[in-house]
């Protein structure tokens, strides 16, 4: 197989483990601390989980290895969107296992949860490892989006579980994917079935945090992946001086993504989500809020700028998410079929504007054609609009140059306009992960073990201070329900991870709003250049500004 030089060096870096994981397997003890709550709703949860509720905190620490000793076989699966650093999470689960006993096994289940139900694997051997260390993508097994929730599903694992005789799953995924391994956590332990369920915390956009868990791992390569193409683009910008930028970068619904490109650019706007939802902010207000920043810049005589748009902007402004919901409620059913056979878009656009309420058209109307009709697009599986295929990029520089045209009719702005648009997403999520990612990852899957070879089931992998460097990281396991609540989903009550969205009086939002009013008018662009993985540690061993404010 043809390889980069990078990729080489890559398979040969040696990822750094916390201080207490790096006297190998036989110095590794527990310490364990107090019962766990979870966060609220305690009764319900605990009666939920009665067999995996309350457990305590753990803490690994240099000493003598008092594991028993046991022959492991592990399950591993990749879950969701893919994020930086997956395969090291492998990789160093593998590595743990094989260093306690040489005859454990590893086995990968192929395509997410879905490998687990259909029992498609591979074992795991150090040359197929190898070939997968430090680099990114979640190639190495593949990933899904299948939903590991119901009972019957939970009867085929254990089907699966005891043909290969797992002792225990790991579960590399998200919020969702880790409630579901908290809840797979409590079935097995209550059909005594001696199968452990691990998960680890993964998601480029940021929204698994809590007071426990400091980062999910991927968001450091991907925010630094984005914010080197924004840096490219803002150089490009003060260079040609004649384009605005706006870009797009991912973040299904909180905006930790932007907020991070945005402290490493400092581009002249960008749009948080959680604020235009705090605020209220219609799709006027938001466009004018843009527009005065041209406007200003361009009385400076700097007709360019840079904007950074998240993803999921468009479900924050309150207005178009009841469009959305009366959208949902006209194409319901066998709506769609009707709407999809009329003859044009003029057929249409009268049958929406028939079926929405005033209010729902005139928001509607506002917008441009275009994304009127990606709003009719096809439907995701529960036949709601996809808003992720919305091109928010697109809507708010069309609906900036509108209202720049009727400022310069009332003669305010005499500025130029010309916009350019792109969508920073995949681009980073398979990304080289950078070696905090790459050490990051390495621990949580090493650590995963530690955990397995412990006894415990229904934790999170846990490596925390990770702001500093990482022979200070401390490992441990955290039961996954006290990460819990109580949430309304599909007309029920369920116990779920509360998703992190961005604080609004957390100190990564009060720095760049303390600055944000300044770099709107004056050009004050950084450029943080590509990853690097060689060279002096303040340079390639530099965790994000969010973690950096966060923890400062
Ligand atoms: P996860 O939450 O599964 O980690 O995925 C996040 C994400 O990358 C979002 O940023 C984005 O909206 C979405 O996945 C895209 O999903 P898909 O890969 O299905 O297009």
């Amino acid at each position: 197989m043809n390889i980069s030089p990078l990729q080489k060096a890559r398979y040969e870096y040696q990822p750094k483990l916390p201080g207490m994981l790096r006297n190998g397997v036989a110095e590794i003890c527990v310490k364990e601390g107090q019962p766990t709550q979870s966060v609220a709703d305690q009764e319900k949860i605990a009666a939920l989980f009665p067999n995996t509720y309350g457990k305590k905190e753990i803490t690994f620490e240099k000493g003598k290895n008092t594991s028993k000793a046991k022959k492991h076989v592990v399950g591993v699966i990749l879950s969701g969107g893919q994020a930086p650093g997956g395969h090291n999470v492998v990789s160093g689960l593998y590595d743990a296992l094989k260093a306690t006993n040489k005859d454990n096994v590893l086995l990968g289940f192929k395509g997410g949860p879905s490998g687990l139900l259909e029992d498609s694997y591979v074992e795991f051997t150090d040359e197929f490892i190898n070939e997968y260390r430090n680099t990114g993508g979640f190639d190495i097994i593949g990933s899904g989006r299948t939903k590991l929730e119901t009972v019957e599903q939970f009867k085929v694992v254990e089907e699966v579980a005891k043909k290969h005789n797992l002792t225990a799953i790991v579960i590399i995924g998200g919020d969702d994917s880790n409630t579901n391994a908290a809840v797979l956590a409590e079935y097995m332990a209550a059909q005594n079935t001696g199968v452990q369920v691990i998960g680890c915390p993964k998601t480029i956009d940021g929204d698994l945090k809590n007071e426990d868990i400091e980062a999910s791992f991927g968001f450091d390569t991907a925010t630094k992946t984005y914010s080197e193409l924004i840096g490219n683009i803002e150089r490009d910008a003060n260079s040609a001086k004649k384009y605005w930028h706006f870009i797009k970068v991912m973040g299904r619904s909180a905006s930790h993504v932007a907020l991070e490109c945005a402290l490493e650019t400092q581009p002249n706007i960008c749009l948080i989500g959680e604020e235009v939802a705090e605020k209220k902010m219609s799709l006027a207000q938001i466009t004018n809020y843009i527009a005065d920043s041209v406007e200003k810049r361009a009385n400076n005589g700097n007709n360019f700028g840079v904007a950074i748009i998240p993803e999921g902007i468009v479900e924050f402004v309150p207005e178009f998410g009841a469009l959305i919901k009366e959208i949902n409620e006209l194409l319901a059913g066998e709506k769609t079929e009707k709407f999809n056979a009329l003859p044009d878009w003029a057929a249409k656009y009268d049958f929406i504007k028939n079926g929405l309420t005033k209010e729902a058209f005139a928001v509607f109307d506002l917008l441009p054609q275009g994304i009127q009709q990606q709003l009719f697009l096809e439907r995701d599986p529960h036949g709601n609009v996809q808003v992720s295929l919305i091109e928010s990029e697109k809507l708010f520089s069309e609906l900036v140059k509108n209202e720049l045209a009727k400022r310069k009719k009332a003669g305010t702005y005499k500025g130029k306009f010309g916009a350019q648009h792109h969508f920073f997403g995949y681009e980073g999520r398979c990304a080289f992960p950078s070696n905090f990612d790459a050490d990051y990852c390495y621990s949580l899957g090493y650590n995963a073990f530690m955990l397995i070879q412990y006894g415990y089931t229904g934790y999170l992998s846990k490596v925390s201070n990770i702001s500093k460097p990482a022979v200070e990281w401390v490992a441990g396991g955290m039961p996954i329900t006290k990460m819990f609540n109580m949430e309304r989903r599909n007309g029920e009550d369920k116990p779920v991870i509360r998703k992190a969205l961005v604080e609004l009086d957390g100190k990564p939002f009060k720095f760049f709003e303390a600055n944000r009013e300044k770099w709107a008018v004056e050009t004050c662009f950084t450029f943080p250049g590509a990853i690097q993985y060689y060279g002096p540690a303040e340079v390639c061993d530099l965790t994000t500004r969010t973690l950096a404010l966060e923890k400062g």
